[in-house]
Formats: structure tokens, C-alpha cells, sequence
């Protein structure tokens, strides 16, 4: 087996080198570009803030009902373990603030400290890895009424202010521990169902409200502050208060990181062709590799089109030290880990596929307005044997194929989820 996965490669190297395509070093660019795997898919986007609750709202809803679900931190902390050890690559943990450890007793957002993640900090250490943080503005009676940063009561204002000054407090001890900045991003479900009144107050609102939350300066080596936008949400179908237009314009003017997320625009809309655009006014940017389904449905990501398409932006735009990549989605009607598993081997497989790509011969054609020629390797390129080069990734990490490690999720399914009833 091993041996085919080696003479394959042998051979797929080969023929990308009589492109001028070096597929070594492809591999060791692809070992350098690490992927912050969201907490949120390994138990339906719920945390641990009051043992047994169902946490959802703010828009976001994960469906099904796939046995099996983490219902507590080591159970999440396994799950993960066992999603990295199927995933070839050194990569990131991205935290959501509800997944806190209280010890078992209920701390306010605008109440955590430290202490409540130091564990997710050790557990990130010892296997060095880094981690992303996200201030949770969903979920909780305070944003009941559908409105955070941007609620017309000022009181309620304040305590989401005090959540996001503290989860960037608490992003910068991460990334200082870590010695690796973490990304701190600030989305908010604000919104409403029907057509507003008023689309100027909740904004201007909004703005104020970032700016106080963002007033500490904070080291950029420690924390990254970014800024996701969105089109709609459930119950917010007609005005989203944090549109596209609204962060593009705060985090140009702020320069802060801005957000992409796959799913928070118009269906037909897409992430790859706004990278270069925005790349060139704010200092990073953040992507929430998703796949929307008709709408915002955060369906795991398959090896699409699109996806090709991010990836190939990323490596061509030379600015992989900007670009932070994060996955945002959450099935619960199949095996969470095999989620988890499948939605980053395919990131990983379009960043390859990218990285594996003559893009100097291709640039080259274009300039010289040979579009032919272009448009025949780019063609000629999609049968290129990338997959042996892939199987050949996977086994150098010690990481099964991709025929063989659905076999450790069921085994681990027999093991460990079947035995949880939640
Ligand atoms: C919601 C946003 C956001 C969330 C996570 C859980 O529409 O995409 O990124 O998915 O914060
Ligand atoms: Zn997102």
C-alpha cells in the first residue's frame, strides 16, 4: 500500500515537473499554511456555559440529530484529538467564548476572565498548536431581542461592549502564551425580520459600539481584531445591522482584519473574487470557509468549484502571512468528526491543487494575451495527478488515506459516541 502511495507520487512529481511545477515544495508550503478548526462543529454550535442547555439563536441553527454529540469539554477535547489525527498538518484551534471552563459554575459574558480558558490555552500548548477566539453575541437573554451592539438600550450596549473588550483581552494572553497572534472576530446577529423604519440609527450605533470595544490597544503580535459581515440570518431576512458595505467600510477606516465567510452573501455571489479586492485595504483577512446551500446553511465544505477557487486567491496572491484561514460550519445529521475531517481535507486539498499550479507559465500567458493557451492549461490542469501527490501528503503526516480513515471515525463511533447518550 505505502508503496504504491510511493511510486505514484514518484511519478505524479515527475510530470509536474515538466511543467516547471516543484511538487517538494508544494508539500512544504502546503505543511506551513495551518487551518483553524472551529470548536462549534463538535457539538452543534451549543458550549459549555450551563451544563445541558441548548444554546442556539442569533441566526445560526445547526440541524439534525446525528448521535454522538460532545456534551462536555473532554468529550469535545476527544472528538477534536481525534478529528487532528486525521487531518495531515499542524493547524489551529478557533474558539468560540461560550466554550469556556467554568468548573461547573455559570459565568456572564461580561464577566469571563483568563482563568475560564486557560485550560483550552494548556490543552492548544501541548499540542502546539495556536488558536483563534470569537466573542459569543448569540445565545443568551441579552440578545433576545435580536439586537447586541447595536440594541437601542444602552445598558445592553455596554455589557456586549464588555464581553468584546474582554475576549480581546483574552484573545491577546492566547496568542502571547501561544507565540502565535490570535485572531479575535466580532460577529453579532443583529437584524431585523421585516423591513426597518430605521436603517441609519442601528448602525451608527453599531459603529460606536466597536470603537469602545476596540479602544484598547492591544499588541499585534498577541491579537488580531476582525470583523465579520453578513447578508441575513434567520429572523433577519430584511436588515442585517453588520452588512458587507458597513465592516468593509470600518475595517478600511480602522484597519482592522474584515471577515469573508463563504455563506453571508447574495447565493450567487462569491469569497474568491473579493480577496484581491479587499486585500488591498486592510491589513489581513479572515475567511470563514463555509458552503452555502441555497442560503447561509454552513454545509460542510466539499471539493467545489468555489473552494478551488479560494484556494487558488489565497496561494496567488503571495500573501499567505495576511490571509487567515478558518472553516465556519456545522452538520449535525452526520458523524461530527467525520465533518470536521472531511470539510478540512478538502481545504486542504484545494490549497494543494493551488499550490501545485504553474502560475508563472500562466501569468505569463495572459500577458501576452495568449488566452488560448491559458485557458487550455488551466483545463489540462484539472486532470493532473494531484492526488497521488495528496495520498503521498497524508502518508508522510501519518495521517490514513483518503480510503482508509472513515474506518477510525466508525471505529471510534463504536467506541467511544455510541456509548453517549445524549
Ligand atoms: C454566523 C457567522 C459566525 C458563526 C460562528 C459560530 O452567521 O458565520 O461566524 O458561524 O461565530
Ligand atoms: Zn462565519
Amino acid at each position: 500500500m505505502d508503496k504504491t502511495i510511493e511510486q505514484a507520487y514518484a511519478l505524479a512529481r515527475e510530470q509536474y515537473a515538466q511543467l516547471g511545477v516543484d511538487a517538494e515544495k508544494a508539500l512544504e508550503q502546503l505543511a506551513g499554511i495551518p487551518i483553524s478548526l472551529h470548536c462549534w462543529q463538535g457539538d452543534d454550535v451549543g458550549g459549555f456555559e450551563r451544563a445541558g442547555a441548548e444554546l442556539s439563536g442569533g441566526g445560526i441553527q445547526a440541524t439534525g440529530n446525528y448521535p454522538g454529540k460532545a456534551r462536555t469539554l473532554e468529550e469535545l477535547r476527544k472528538d477534536l484529538d481525534k478529528a487532528l489525527s486525521l487531518i495531515p498538518g499542524r493547524h489551529r484551534l478557533n474558539l468560540h467564548a461560550c466554550y469556556l471552563d467554568n468548573g461547573g459554575r455559570f459565568v456572564d459574558r461580561d464577566q469571563i476572565e483568563l482563568r475560564h480558558f486557560q485550560s483550552w490555552i494548556d490543552w492548544a500548548k501541548e499540542r502546539r498548536m495556536g488558536m483563534d477566539f470569537n466573542p459569543t453575541f448569540f445565545s443568551h437573554p441579552k440578545a433576545a431581542d435580536g439586537f447586541t451592539l447595536s440594541h437601542p438600550d444602552k445598558a445592553i450596549r455596554q455589557f456586549w461592549i464588555e464581553h468584546g473588550i474582554r475576549c480581546r483581552r483574552i484573545g491577546a494572553e492566547m496568542g502571547r502564551q501561544l507565540g502565535s497572534a490570535t485572531v479575535t472576530n466580532v460577529w453579532i446577529p443583529d437584524g431585523f425580520k421585516d423591513i426597518p423604519a430605521d436603517r441609519t440609527a442601528p448602525r451608527e450605533r453599531l459603529k460606536e459600539s466597536l470603537d469602545a470595544l476596540f479602544a484598547e490597544r492591544l499588541d499585534p503580535r498577541c491579537n488580531l481584531d476582525a470583523v465579520e459581515s453578513k447578508l441575513f440570518g434567520i429572523g433577519a431576512e430584511s436588515y442585517t445591522v453588520g452588512s458587507h458595505e458597513f465592516y468593509l467600510g470600518y475595517a478600511v477606516s480602522r484597519q482592522k482584519l474584515l471577515c469573508l465567510d463563504a455563506g453571508h452573501f447574495h447565493p450567487t455571489e462569491v469569497i474568491s473574487d473579493k480577496i484581491s479586492s479587499v486585500l488591498a485595504f486592510v491589513p489581513g483577512l479572515l475567511l470563514h470557509v463555509s458552503r452555502p446551500v441555497r442560503w447561509d446553511s454552513d454545509h460542510v465544505v466539499i471539493l467545489d468549484d468555489e473552494l478551488r477557487a479560494v484556494a487558488r486567491e489565497i496561494v496567488r496572491s503571495g500573501r499567505l502571512d495576511r490571509i487567515h484561514i478558518g472553516l465556519d460550519f456545522f452538520d449535525a445529521s452526520i458523524n461530527r468528526i467525520a465533518a470536521w475531517v472531511i470539510g478540512s481535507r478538502n481545504l486542504l486539498k484545494a490549497l494543494l491543487t493551488a499550490l501545485l499550479e504553474p502560475a508563472d507559465t500562466l501569468r505569463q500567458f495572459e500577458g501576452r494575451f495568449d488566452y488560448t493557451a491559458r485557458l487550455a492549461w488551466m483545463e489540462m490542469l484539472k486532470t493532473m495527478p494531484w492526488p497521488a501527490v495528496w495520498e503521498y501528503y497524508c502518508l508522510k503526516n501519518n495521517v490514513p488515506s483518503e480510503r482508509r480513515w472513515l474506518e477510525e471515525v466508525r471505529r471510534y463511533e463504536t467506541d467511544v459516541l455510541s456509548k453517549r447518550n445524549s
